[in-house]
C-alpha cells in the first residue's frame, strides 16, 4: 500500500513536514512557483499550516452593499466571510489605520490585514481603497487582503492591483441564474434594482470576469461558498470545477448558518444548514477538482487574533487612543518573532515525522483499522496545548493508517475558568461533550475528572499524554494505541452522547 501522511507521497514526506492538511499547507506548497508560495505560506487562511502560528485581522469600513443574499439581513456583517449575527462597530479609515498599527504592535504574528464588511468592501471603494493606501505607505510589512460577492469586482481589478493586495476572496456560490435566484431576490446595478433570475445572471457575469481578471493580474483568488442544503449543495462541485478551471487557487466551502433570530429570509423560513458530516463530504467532493479550505472560522468583519480567537475587545478605539505606538520599533520587533517562528517552522519541517514513523510501524504490521475521529485543544503553535475546559473549539481530525487529515473545526463553551471551579458548569460541558459526537478521542494538555468521566461515558477516549507535541503526530500515536489495543478492529459502538 502506498502510504501518504497529511496528503502526500511517503517519500516526499520522509523528513518533511508534518503539519497540516489543508490542500494548501506545508510541504503541500513545494510544487508552487517560489512567487506563489512566498504569498501564501505566512497567510493564515491559504495555508492551514500557517493558520497555527499567524494572525489576521479585520476593519471594518465598508458598510454599504450592492446586492441582497437570503442569508443576510444587513443588521449584521457581512455573511459572506463572517457568522451572521455579530455586528461591528464601523470605522472611518483613519480609524481602521491606527488600530491596524496598534493590532501590529501589540501581536506580531499579525501578518494580514483584510477587509470583508461590514457590507461589501468593493461597493465602498473609497472607504476600503482609503484604508489600503494608508497602510500600504505605514505598514508595508503586512499583506493587504479583500472580500467581496463580486458585483463590482470588474470595476476595480485595476485598482485592487494597483493597491499590491495579492489576495482577494469572491464569494461564488453558484454558477446558474436559476439556482441563483433562490439565494440573491435582486442586485443592484446600474442604479437600478434587477431581481431573481435576470440579477442573478448580471452577478455571475460579474464574479467570473472578475475572477479570470485578477488571475490574469497575477492575484491569488480564494473562493468561498456557502453551502445551502437542498438549494445549492450539489451543484457546488460544478461551483468548484468552474472556478479551478479559470485559476482560483483556493475553495471555501462554508457552512450556511441560518436561525430566526438572526432575521434573515432563510432564517425565518427555516432553511436549514448542513451537518458535519454534509459539509465534511461535500468538501471531500470539491477536493477532487481543488485545494479545500477547511480551517475557516467565520470570522467577524472586525476580528483580531489567530483564527479561532477573537482579541477585538483589546483594540477598542478608546483603548487605542491610549496607547503609546512606535511603529518603526514594533516593526523590528515584529521581523523578529517571524524569524523565530520560520526557524521552529524550519524545524519542524526538518524533523523526521513521527506521525510517519507510527503509521509505517501500523502497516507493516498489516493489521486492518478503521478510520477515526479525534477532537484536539490546542492555543496555536500546531502543538496539543491546551487544557480541555479552557477550549472554546476543537480541531477536528481524522486518523486511518494512510494518513492523518485535517478535517474540520467545532466550536464549544467555555465551561471552565479555571482553578478547582472546573468541571462545575455541567449542562455546558455535557453540551459540548455533545457537540464531539462522532470523536472517538480527544486530545488536550490537561482535563479534569468529571469531564474526564463524561467523555468515558459519552465513548470519547479523553488523553492527556501528549501535551506539548506536534498535533499529526500525537493524533497518529493515539490511532496506534487504539490500534495496538485491539480497539480498530471492529466498527465502532456507537454510545449515546451524555444528554
Ligand atoms: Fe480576512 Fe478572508 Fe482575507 Fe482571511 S478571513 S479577508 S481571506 S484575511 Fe479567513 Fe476568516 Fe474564513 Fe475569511 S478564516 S472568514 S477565509
Ligand atoms: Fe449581506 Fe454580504 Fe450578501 Fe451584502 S454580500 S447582502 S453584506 S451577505
Amino acid at each position: 500500500m502506498e502510504l501518504t501522511v497529511l496528503g502526500q507521497d511517503a517519500s516526499e514526506q520522509a523528513g518533511g513536514c508534518s503539519s497540516g492538511s489543508c490542500g494548501s499547507s506545508g510541504d503541500q506548497m513545494s510544487h508552487l512557483p517560489d512567487e506563489i508560495r512566498k504569498k501564501v505560506e505566512n497567510h493564515p487562511c491559504y495555508s492551514e499550516e500557517a493558520h497555527h502560528h499567524f494572525a489576521r485581522m479585520h476593519v471594518a469600513v465598508a458598510p454599504a452593499c450592492n446586492i441582497q443574499c437570503h442569508y443576510c439581513n444587513r443588521k449584521y456583517d457581512c455573511a459572506n466571510e463572517s457568522r451572521p449575527g455579530v455586528v461591528s462597530e464601523l470605522l472611518n479609515p483613519d480609524q481602521a489605520v491606527k488600530k491596524v498599527m496598534a493590532v501590529a504592535a501589540n501581536i506580531p504574528q499579525m501578518t494580514v490585514l483584510g477587509i470583508a464588511g461590514p457590507g461589501d468592501p468593493l461597493a465602498n471603494p473609497e472607504r476600503t481603497f482609503d484604508t489600503f493606501q494608508q497602510l500600504t505607505e505605514k505598514a508595508p510589512d503586512i499583506k493587504l487582503c479583500v472580500s467581496t460577492n463580486g458585483l463590482a469586482l470588474p470595476a476595480q481589478v485595476e485598482e485592487l492591483s494597483k493597491h499590491n493586495i495579492d489576495h482577494v476572496t469572491i464569494t461564488i456560490n453558484c454558477v446558474d441564474p436559476e439556482i441563483g435566484a433562490k439565494i440573491y431576490p435582486w442586485v443592484f446595478w446600474n442604479n437600478r434594482r434587477i431581481k431573481g433570475k435576470k440579477g442573478a445572471k448580471i452577478l455571475i457575469r460579474q464574479q467570473q470576469k472578475g475572477l479570470e481578471m485578477l488571475v490574469a493580474k497575477g492575484i491569488l483568488v480564494k473562493v468561498n461558498s456557502v453551502m445551502i442544503p437542498g438549494v445549492n449543495d450539489e451543484h457546488l462541485k460544478e461551483v468548484s470545477r468552474v472556478v479551478k478551471e479559470k485559476g482560483a487557487f483556493l475553495h471555501n466551502v462554508m457552512p450556511l448558518i441560518a436561525e430566526a433570530e438572526h432575521g434573515t429570509f432563510y432564517g425565518v423560513m427555516g432553511q436549514r444548514g448542513p451537518t458535519h458530516d454534509e459539509l465534511q463530504v461535500l468538501q471531500d467532493d470539491c477536493s477532487g477538482d481543488m485545494n479545500m479550505m477547511r480551517h475557516c472560522r467565520q470570522c467577524r468583519a472586525d476580528a483580531v487574533g489567530l483564527l479561532g480567537e477573537d482579541r477585538g475587545d483589546e483594540f477598542t478605539m478608546d483603548k487605542i487612543e491610549d496607547m503609546d505606538i512606535d511603529y518603526e520599533a514594533a516593526m523590528v520587533a515584529r521581523a523578529e518573532v517571524h524569524a523565530q517562528i520560520e526557524k521552529e517552522r524550519e524545524a519542524k519541517r526538518n524533523a523526521p515525522s513521527q506521525a510517519f514513523v507510527a503509521l509505517a510501524d501500523l502497516q507493516q504490521s498489516g493489521k486492518k483499522t478503521r478510520p477515526v475521529l479525534m477532537a484536539v485543544a490546542t492555543s496555536g503553535g500546531g502543538v496539543v496545548n491546551q487544557h480541555f475546559g479552557h477550549a472554546t473549539e476543537f480541531l477536528i481530525y481524522e486518523a486511518s493508517p494512510e494518513d492523518v487529515r485535517f478535517i474540520s473545526h467545532r466550536k464549544v463553551e467555555l465551561y471552565c475558568s479555571g482553578g478547582d471551579t472546573c468541571g462545575d458548569a455541567e449542562t455546558a460541558l455535557q453540551k459540548n461533550i455533545r457537540t464531539l459526537e462522532g470523536c472517538e478521542a480527544v486530545l488536550c494538555s490537561k482535563i479534569g475528572y468529571e469531564p474526564w468521566g463524561l467523555l468515558e461515558e459519552a465513548g470519547i477516549q479523553p488523553n492527556g499524554e501528549h501535551a506539548m507535541e506536534p498535533i499529526e503526530d500525537a493524533v497518529a500515536a493515539v490511532y496506534k494505541e487504539m490500534a495496538d489495543g485491539g480497539l480498530l478492529d471492529e466498527p465502532r459502538q456507537v454510545v449515546a452522547a451524555t444528554a
